[in-house]
């Protein structure tokens, strides 16, 4: 029986994408539409990087207290006992510390042994879990680090009181079949511990790579709104939370207000949502082609892989040289303009020898029927 959850962390992952900055407000109007949409955690930021980020966690909590945001709410942190103490101050529901653990981390960034990695990660943990909180451990680069050292770096994570470790694929390296075997390798050899993947999405396998953490073990999946992130993000909340609905049967975001987050953390981390994105963008459920129009049309299920309602949104379709009867007979029907099978035909041939427009709107479809059937179609301005 698979259970999984979802750690937003638009607000720090996030964040990091080049160019993008919250205010404080957009911060908490954020958390409060991540905690409504249901995530199970929202990551609020690493609060020793700068003051409005601690602002923004310390609002964030204050909601939490009072029951307006129901989310855990994590807090950032290195292993480093300042950037802990600043999390603990916070009074944040669980504090999550990273330390790379690959061998490449350890000496290219830390000039540390794997045994002073391991007394770190479990002097930090300590030290955090004597501030009250609850921790979880990230094994940042995890998946390019040796496996039998991953195991007793999660061993001692553990045993020094995280309940949690996160497998970061820091560079975005995994592919499915390796992660499925990664983490029921990892789920088999470490119990007493549950597992996070944070995908990164450098080879736009990250939804796919977190699909096989969860049939791996993986409880709790890191996603972000639109997939910011550093360099090309991580897995996109709404992909993630439409794969496992549709692959699983297990809704674990409420699916119809995806649009609306969507659309906010568009507007305030200033990246567009580019038209052809899954699930949010302005044609994931818009169809073109005669073939694919008509199918539709008799039944959405041959082009659907769900119905876009389920995503609080509408199904439309385009008229350009693909298009077929079907669709217009259709379109001119919704317009309320009769129109013959003979004059259909014509109209379907002027639209299919303009081969340079791009949409057909519906006056200019008005004025095309005008032109082939002499009638006065379009609305007149009073004379
Ligand atoms: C990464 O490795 O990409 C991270 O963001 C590590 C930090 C974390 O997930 O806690």
């Amino acid at each position: 029986m698979i259970k999984v959850g979802i750690l937003d962390s638009t607000l720090r992952e996030g964040e990091q994408t080049p160019g993008v900055i919250f205010t404080v407000d957009q911060r908490v109007e954020i958390a409060k539409a991540l905690s409504d949409l249901g995530v199970s955690m929202i990551e609020a930021g690493h609060p020793a990087v700068s003051p409005d980020i601690y602002e923004g966690i310390k609002r964030i909590v204050k909601l939490k207290k009072e029951g307006i945001i129901t989310s855990e709410i994590v807090g950032h942190s290195r292993a480093v006992k300042r950037d802990i103490e600043i999390a603990a101050e916070l009074e944040v529901n669980r504090i999550a510390i990273f330390y790379g653990v690959s061998d490449l981390h350890l000496k290219a960034k830390h000039k540390a042994t794997r045994e002073e990695a391991l007394r770190t990660i479990a002097e930090t943990i300590s030290y955090a879990k004597n501030h009250g909180v609850k921790v979880r451990f990230t094994a940042e680069d995890g998946s390019r680090t040796d496996f039998d050292f991953l195991v007793t770096v999660s061993k001692t994570a553990r045993d020094a009181g995280a309940d949690r470790v996160s497998i970061a694929d820091t560079v975005g390296i995994l592919y499915p079949s390796k992660t499925k075997e990664l983490f029921s390798a990892l789920t088999r050899e470490v119990p007493n511990l549950e597992f996070d993947i944070h995908a990164h999405n450098d080879l736009g396998l990250a939804v796919a790579n977190a699909l096989a953490a969860i049939e791996g073990g993986a409880t709790i999946i890191h996603a972000t709104v639109n997939g910011l992130g550093e360099r090309v993000g991580i897995v996109p909340l709404q992909q993630i939370a439409a794969a496992i609905k549709y692959h699983f049967g297990i809704e674990v975001v409420k699916l119809d207000k995806l649009q609306y987050v969507s659309s906010l953390v568009e507007k305030y981390s200033g990246i567009p949502m580019p038209p052809n994105y899954p699930i949010t963008g302005d044609y994931a459920f818009l169809h073109k082609a005669g073939v694919h129009v008509a199918g539709v049309l008799n039944d959405p299920r041959t082009y659907e892989f769900m119905p876009p309602e389920t995503f609080g949104r509408t199904r439309d379709y385009t008229i350009d040289k693909y298009t077929g009867k079907h669709a217009l007979r259709d379109k001119y029907e919704k317009l309320g303009v009769k129109i013959s099978d003979a004059e259909m035909d014509q109209i379907l041939a002027k639209i299919k020898s303009n081969t340079t427009i791009r949409f057909y709107r519906d006056v200019d479809l008005l004025e095309l029927a005008e032109e082939v059937t002499g009638r006065v179609l379009k609305p007149r301005p009073p004379e």
